[in-house]
């Protein structure tokens, strides 16, 4: 590192030959000695390296790891070893820092760090600490430095300074949306449909307030956004050129993270069969950024020609399992009744009833299972003219009930019927 012998080192040198009076000429002229010939002392050397990917730090100002090692280099234990950093005005050692064993650290001004006392030949644990570099600009070159000591006589004091040489870039964020979906894939008019927004932040900084915009397509209605942590959407009737839809905010996007998606949900209202419904996701920020090409994702469903779901929940006046043709609908029951997927148990649609116990309702085609709830003085009951899977019926009478499954094709229709008694 230095061309010529420390002056410390010198002094040492040619007070040992005995040679003060030829000083001069001694420092001009000699080599570097022997080790052989070197008195037996300890010798601290230290190194002080940047770890990747943070051994660069952004220009607005970041943070930076960087490793350093204490060696005993010479032949004589080390006493009292202590290492104090150098940090550039401003920076400082950020939270979280914790010495490694048989260190203890002042992560303070003090920024020092004690050992005791380091055998001849060994390294003590390495030190690895995260610091924050202050704004500077791109191409600044700053530096941490740890300097050693002993309080044990040492062969040089000049190999007792390590250097991490910190490069100042441009720090840029690049936000990506990584996925959106929206489900179901084939909705009818009055599904819910739920989207979900995934994004993350590939830069080299993190990306300050974050916002996801997703405008409401046509012939949809708003039903429900995040509202908590992380996301916090808001939805306005003008979102964007003054149409309506939903702005979602993350504070502060960290580099290399990806946040839980954020969910959004719409009712299609008004549309036909064939309707493809496209939700579009853009993702900006108030940080520098480059890339905008990847800042937009788009999820789309299309919406589907629906069946009809329906039945009658009939009364079985004489209780012999079997629907007679005088048996008709239950007339003035507190009845309710409703149809689900019969996978995902999702997409739950309500059906409208009639006073005298039939009921309907349009439903997405595909596998389907229908609940219902009667109050007294009704009961469920077992019949060949029934669809019910399973029911229970309360002591205070009322019950609930859930049918076999149907399946349902578009345009078609699936009839699901239910027995009652009196309870
Ligand atoms: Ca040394
Ligand atoms: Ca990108
Ligand atoms: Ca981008
Ligand atoms: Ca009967």
């Amino acid at each position: 590192m230095h061309p010529t012998p420390h002056p410390t080192r010198r002094t040492r040198l040619a007070a040992a030959s005995g040679l003060a009076a030829l000083l001069s000429l001694a420092a001009a002229t000699l080599p570097a000695a022997p080790a052989a010939a070197a008195p037996s002392r300890a010798d601290l050397a230290v190194t002080a390296t940047a770890i990747a990917p943070r051994d660069q730090v952004v220009d607005v100002g970041g943070g930076v790891t960087v490793e350093v090692e204490v060696r005993n280099a010479g032949t004589r234990s080390a006493s009292d070893v202590t290492l104090t950093y150098g940090l550039p005005d401003g920076a400082y050692f950020t939270d979280g820092n914790g010495a490694p064993e048989g260190w203890t650290c002042d992560f303070g001004p003090a920024a020092t760090c004690t050992y005791g006392a380091l055998a001849a030949g060994a390294s003590a644990p390495l030190l690895r600490f995260h610091f924050y570099l202050p704004p500077a600009p791109t191409g600044t070159v700053s530096a941490v430095t740890a300097t050693a000591t002993t309080t044990s006589p040492e062969l040089s004091t000049s190999n007792n300074t390590g250097s991490a040489p910190i490069t100042y870039v441009r720090g840029v964020t690049d936000l990506e949306v990584i996925a959106a979906q929206a489900n179901p894939a084939q909705p009818i008019v009055g599904d819910t449909v739920n989207v979900s927004v995934q994004v993350h932040n590939t830069g080299n900084m993190t990306a300050q307030l974050v916002h996801v915009t997703v405008p409401l397509p046509a012939g949809l209605t708003r039903v429900s956004e995040d509202y908590n942590s992380p996301w916090y959407c808001e939805f306005s009737d003008t979102l964007v050129a003054g149409q309506p839809g939903w702005s979602c905010l993350y504070y502060q996007l960290v580099n290399g993270w990806t946040p839980e998606p954020l969910d959004l949900s719409a009712t299609v209202a008004t549309a036909v069969p064939g309707d493809v419904v496209i939700f579009t996701a853009t993702a900006t920020t108030t940080s520098p950024e480059d890339d905008l090409a990847d800042n937009t994702g788009q999820a789309s469903v299309t919406v589907a020609e629906p069946g009809t779901v329906r039945g009658t929940v009939w009364l079985d006046a004489d209780r012999d399992g079997v629907r007679d043709a005088e048996e008709t609908g239950v007339t003035g029951a507190q009845l309710s009744v409703g149809v689900q997927d019969e996978q995902s148990g999702e997409t739950h649609r309500r059906a409208t009833v009639a006073a005298d116990g039939t009921w309907t309702t349009p439903f997405r085609a595909g596998g389907l299972i229908a609940n219902f709830t009667i109050q007294s003085p009704y009961c469920f009951a077992d019949s060949v003219d029934g669809d019910l899977a399973m029911y229970q019926n309360y002591s205070y009478g009322g019950g609930w009930a859930a049918s076999n499954p149907a399946t349902l094709a578009a345009g078609g229709e699936a009839v699901i019927d239910a027995a009652v008694v009196r309870c």
